[in-house]
């Protein structure tokens, strides 16, 4: 069989192929070969296409290399990947191994080599970055990092305190995953919070702590999952691989299909996912991240009450109101909550209101019930997973004060379009326009900073600025949170629909914002009454406004709450303090608090170097070897990597530090070899003048030279293969053979 050659001296641009085993001989015959494997596996660096212009000479390029597998390539420093839904065993640690230390261009684009090179600039610059992740849902953002986290976790010095650390940082992926990841219809474990990782290294570079962030977790999956979808994965692999003492103690029962809430999407059983070994990995995970027995347990019994609470069914009594259709679930709430059974009961079926200065009781209709409970359901398991979050920061704290450098990693949920689309794809697209907002200003602000500083003159280039779809959402006054938030403020008055000719009357002649009664004839047709449709850089999506004053409200009642702060249930006890803030004051939004966070998080992020991985989902099929060109096509677009591509063109394909390039090609001149006294940028001038650039090829920055065509480099690189290989054999002058 073939494989790449990485053998560390042959061609850095392209590897060639050989057959498995055998080491490469280095003959110039092979010189050949290599240009033919360039031919066959595309260019590993978008910035080396001669057409760069060109989007189908960009799509050629990443197909063939992914139906050689090889998913990544780069442009310039940025990474992009295409999810191959297969394993393609090139995460081993042998390949760990490869990568480690090695200069980022020398070997074959890889989610190792970005991470290696982030590593060693954050060690030789002592400064902050971080790794933003983004693409679709089920473009491979997840799986990216954590091969991320896993390389580090390898790679970096250690000892034996610090393993721990180390076992940390990679076992409060499982949790995270259970509590936070589900099923949907685009990824069998689509992420449904945003998280933000904080890797810290000393000064040795060792990771020595962590800190996690988590964005908007999707509650409402625990009481509705659309068909084909499921719960959290965390509620499965309990009532599948928790053992029977558990369960019995849990009052739980070996079937999913005996749970309202695991079963709404009828797709309780995921051939990919195997949820009992799963629960080996994440009931081990927590014990190592020092979760005591008590919290485990108590956690646990949090799961089982979900689950119970979504079993309540209320009947209504003669006169109307709700009461519990059965006492056997009450029993085991009030069990796993350590809350009397009547205080519960009356908490789940009335709620309190004042009367002059009185508090009344008033029973819920059997509806009114179903919305508490559901309510209740949802805050229990989003403060519960708060909570987790505290506590895997608690076990990654880094106690030592001394200064650490951070490399951060943003994994969060990725662009979405469903049949129908409500408040949660609202705020994730949001999220993602934000992102892509962020990406927008660093690249473009970098580009122009670094020819700036290099003193290289400048040609802007052209592209969509989302900033319009982020001011459509969020701008004060006029934006849609703010209408929404405004009619939140209008109990009993205002609806679903008031909103949405609120944003009518807001918004009427936005170019990106459309609905039934604002849009032409024919778009019309595509749209319902109750319907907004956004024009989203990635797209458009068209949201059903049902449900989003709830959702954006996420009212608990008073009185539940007060039932919970007298439960038994450690955690539980912490989620619903004695002393939650003024009641009286109205709490902040949903959508606003998710504003306010994503604007911190962008805050965070632009005070560190950036660095990107763009994920690309090949097909919609989760197939592998299915390369669908429309599908890509429209990735490439909105993701700006065209764009991405030219601004790295714009002038220069290539640039590189004068004492990196000067090291790598010094062989190639009898001035600079073996050793250059003078400086490298001197070196590099004699260098290329030896080389033969013409003046119009090449410039040279404060600090790097810039090369305008890859051919130039081509043509270098070819030079330094002879030369190797001259060298290795027959140790002479190398520059002889120029
Ligand atoms: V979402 O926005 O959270 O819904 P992600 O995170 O972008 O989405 P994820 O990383 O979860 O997608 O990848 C989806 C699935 O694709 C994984 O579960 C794997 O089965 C598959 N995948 C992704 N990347 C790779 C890879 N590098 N190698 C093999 C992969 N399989
Ligand atoms: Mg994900």
């Amino acid at each position: 069989s073939i494989e790449i050659c990485l053998f560390p001296p042959c061609a850095p641009l392209e590897r060639h192929m050989h057959p498995r085993g055998q080491r490469c001989s280095r003959i110039l015959r092979e010189m050949e070969c290599s240009l033919t494997a360039r031919d066959r596996v595309g260019l590993q660096d978008f910035v080396l296409l001669d057409a760069y212009t060109s989007e189908t000479a960009f799509l050629d390029n990443l197909r063939k290399r992914f139906h050689e597998n090889l998913i990544y390539t780069y442009i310039g420093t940025l990474l992009v990947s295409v999810n191959p839904y297969k394993e393609l065993g090139i995460y081993t640690k042998k390949q760990m191994d490869v990568y480690m230390g090695v200069n980022f261009f020398e070997l074959p684009p890889h989610i190792f080599a970005l991470a290696d090179n982030v590593y060693r600039t954050m060690i030789s610059e002592t400064n902050n970055h971080f790794i933003l992740i983004s693409g679709e849902s089920g473009a491979g953002k997840t799986e990216a990092s954590k091969k991320i986290l896993q390389f580090y976790a390898v790679s970096c010095p250690s000892t034996r305190l610090l393993d721990n650390v180390r076992d940390r940082l990679l076992l409060s992926n499982p949790v995270l995953e259970a509590f936070g990841n589900a099923k949907t219809l685009k990824n069998d474990n689509s992420s449904r919070f945003g998280k933000y990782m904080d890797i810290q290294f000393d000064h040795r570079g060792a990771a020595v702590g962590g800190h996690i962030l988590s964005y908007l977790l999707e509650k409402s999956r625990v009481v509705h999952q659309n068909h084909g979808e499921r719960n959290f994965h965390v509620f499965y692999q309990l009532v599948e691989g928790g053992e029977d003492d558990l369960l019995r103690w849990l009052g739980l029962q070996r079937s999913c299909q005996n749970y309202r809430c695991l079963v709404k999407g009828d797709c309780a059983k995921v051939t990919s996912i195997n949820d009992k070994n799963d629960w080996k990995t994440v009931r081990k995970a927590l014990s190592i991240i020092e979760f005591s027995e008590s919290d485990i347990e108590h956690l646990f019994a949090i799961i089982a009450s979900v689950l119970h609470l979504g079993n309540v069914q209320f009947d209504a009594n003669i006169r109307g109101y709700a009461s519990l259709s059965n006492s056997n679930e009450l029993h085991w709430l009030s069990k796993l909550l350590g809350i009397q059974t009547h205080v519960l009961q009356e908490g789940l079926t009335h709620r309190k209101i004042e009367a002059k200065a009185e508090e009344v009781l008033s029973p819920f209709t059997t509806e009114h019930a179903i919305y508490a409970r559901d309510a209740l359901a949802k805050a229990i398991y989003g403060r519960t997973f708060n909570w987790l979050v505290n506590k895997i920061n608690e076990s990654l704290a880094n106690k030592d004060s001394s200064r650490k450098t951070v490399i951060g990693l943003l994994d969060i949920y990725g662009f979405e379009v469903f049949h129908v689309n409500s408040f949660e794809q609202f705020c994730i697209n949001y999220c993602n326009e934000k992102l892509q907002q962020l990406f927008i200003q660093l690249t473009l602000k970098s580009e122009q900073e670094e020819y700036e500083m290099e003193g290289i003159e400048w040609e802007p280039v052209p592209y969509f600025n989302n900033k319009i779809i982020c001011d459509l959402v969020e701008e004060k006054h006029r934006g849609i949170i703010s209408v929404l938030d405004e009619e939140c403020l209008r109990p009993g008055e205002a609806t679903d629909l008031t909103f949405l000719e609120k944003l009518e009357e807001t918004l009427n002649g936005h170019p990106h914002f459309v609905t039934h009664k604002l849009a032409d004839q024919k778009t019309r047709k595509t749209l319902e009454r109750g319907d907004f449709r956004l024009l989203h850089y990635a797209g458009e999506v068209t949201y059903s406004v049902k449900g989003f004053l709830d959702k954006n409200n996420d009212l608990l009642y008073r009185n539940i709450k007060d039932v919970m702060r007298q439960s038994q249930n450690n955690i539980i006890k912490l989620c619903f303090p004695k002393t939650e803030p003024d009641t009286k004051r109205r709490p902040e939004t949903v959508a606003t608090q998710f504003k306010s966070s994503l604007a911190g998080l962008t805050d965070i992020l632009m005070s560190k170097e950036p660095w990107y991985v763009r994920c690309v989902k090949p097909n919609s099929g989760k197939q592998p070897g299915r390369f669908d060109d429309v599908m890509v096509r429209h990735q490439v677009k909105y993701l700006g990597l065209m764009e991405h591509l030219r601004v790295r063109r714009a002038g220069f394909a290539y640039r590189r530090r004068y004492e990196v390039f000067l090291q790598r090609y010094k062989p190639l001149c009898p001035d600079t070899w073996p050793n250059w006294k003078g400086t490298a940028a001197e070196g590099v001038q004699r260098l290329v003048k030896h080389l033969g650039y013409k003046p119009d090829e090449y410039k040279m920055g404060r600090t790097k030279i810039f090369i305008r065509h890859p051919r130039t480099l081509f043509a270098t690189e070819d030079a330094f293969d002879v030369c190797k290989h001259q060298l290795g054999t027959a140790n002479k002058t190398p520059a002889r053979l120029l």
